[in-house]
């Protein structure tokens, strides 16, 4: 294929109208340090999400970090091994351990594993929606409150979604975002925490400028994690166009589904009961011995047509070089084997459904038995 396919492709408003917003800006000369654009988009967020808090911060990592420090956690956190190296690095840069549990077959953390893991050290459960699959908050929930424990939700992929026509930023303590370039929802980049008491609030605010009270009163060691005026701008107006690029989104996946689904060997992300998805990745687990090929190969054969998927998310937090001599990934086999047959196909707004098409039919290339209907169609 001559077109170039990446995995993701950033969302971008139209150029006059991010010129619009952002002129007051050049006129006002505030560049920074919560400006109007930053507070406006605040506000906005808050709507959008029916939360009462939301504070942006420049990064989604930077937002997990300061909410670990906003509650001034110790000791242990438990969280899943699965997911992108940032969740695991917040935890480790505020000198605490990260704690891994194993995941379910739908990539979230395993409730029924994570009684086990409790110590008297234990402060909070870190689970994280991966994909945007919506983790078991329920069963979540009632183990942090039988051992009082704080849950803080890395909900990177999830902006956007409801459960219950509840959004996805209710849960738990705190929700962290990323506004990252290839999310859903972005402002270049960016993130935010999500949360309902107003003491946090004002606490990251600090945080997030140096731990600054006023001009003469600093009374905490924070940093510099401010969202710039420019950046927030992108966020407005981008928010404008969330419900469109979501469904742009849906529509895509669903093609993905049509061409896909009852493949033998293939198992895509099940679509969960009363949740509104964002569609904001598309995972696929090969099963080499019954679709014949493996991950690898049609990572590899992909990439030879142009086409650059991508192992998200391989391989788990405890491989990598800065945590393989502290944990062993054999007490996590199921996140260990998910990781070593998934792939992340391309899904973004500006696809087109021939390109969906075109990518599922180099999957299917040598696919020879049980041929579906769908996949009739295709070849
Ligand atoms: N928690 C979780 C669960 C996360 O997944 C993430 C981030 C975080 C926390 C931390 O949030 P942030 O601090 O990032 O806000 C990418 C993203 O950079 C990262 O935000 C994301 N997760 C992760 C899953 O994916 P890489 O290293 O794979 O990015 P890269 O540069 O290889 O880009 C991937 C593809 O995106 C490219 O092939 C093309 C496209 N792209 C990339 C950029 C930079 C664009 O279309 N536009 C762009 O500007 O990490």
């Amino acid at each position: 294929m001559e077109k170039q396919i990446l995995v993701a492709r950033s969302s971008i408003p139209d150029i006059n109208e991010y010129m619009a917003e952002i002129e007051p800006i050049f006129e006002s000369a505030w560049l920074t340090n919560m400006g109007v654009k930053h507070k406006t988009l605040e506000k906005k967020l808050c709507e959008y999400c029916n939360v009462p808090y939301v504070s942006l911060i420049s990064n989604g990592h930077m937002a997990l970090e300061l909410i670990i420090q906003a509650y001034d956690l110790k000791g242990e956190i438990i969280t899943t091994p699965y997911t992108f190296v940032s969740t695991t690095h917040a935890i480790v840069r505020n000198g605490l351990t990260p704690v891994f549990c194993d995941i379910k077959d739908d990539y979230t953390i395993d409730p029924e594993k994570i009684e086990a893991l409790i110590t008297e050290k234990t402060t909070a459960i870190m689970p994280v929606h991966v994909y945007g699959t919506i983790c078991d908050v329920e069963a979540i929930d009632k183990i942090a409150k039988k051992y009082n424990l704080k849950v803080i939700y890395d909900a990177a992929h999830s902006f956007g979604e409801t459960k219950d026509k509840i959004s996805v930023a209710n849960f738990g303590d705190a929700s962290v975002f990323s506004f990252h370039a290839t999310k859903v929802f972005n402002t270049v980049e960016g993130g935010a925490v999500v949360c309902s008491d107003e003491k946090i609030w004002n606490k990251l605010y600090k945080l997030k400028n140096f731990g600054i009270e006023d001009e003469v009163i600093v009374d905490d060691v924070g940093t510099n994690a401010k969202m710039s005026e420019f950046h927030a701008a992108m966020g407005l107006c981008n928010l404008r166009h969330i419900d469109e690029e979501i469904n742009k989104r849906k529509i895509l996946a669903e093609k993905y589904y049509e061409n896909l689904i009852g493949i033998k060997g293939l198992k895509l992300k099940t679509n969960q009961l009363n949740v509104k998805s964002n569609y904001a990745y598309f995972p696929i687990i090969f099963d080499e011995n019954e679709f014949g090929s493996s991950r690898d190969e049609i990572y590899d054969r992909l990439k030879e047509n142009n086409i650059y998927a991508r192992k998200y998310f391989y391989p788990i937090i405890t491989e990598f070089d800065c945590y393989k001599d502290l944990y062993s990934s054999n007490k996590t086999p199921i996140a260990k084997e998910l990781s070593e047959m998934v792939l992340t196909l391309p899904l973004f707004s500006d696809l087109t459904l021939d390109d969906v098409d075109n990518i599922c039919k180099v999957i299917l290339k040598n696919y020879t038995h049980n041929i579906t209907m769908n996949e009739r169609n295709l070849l």
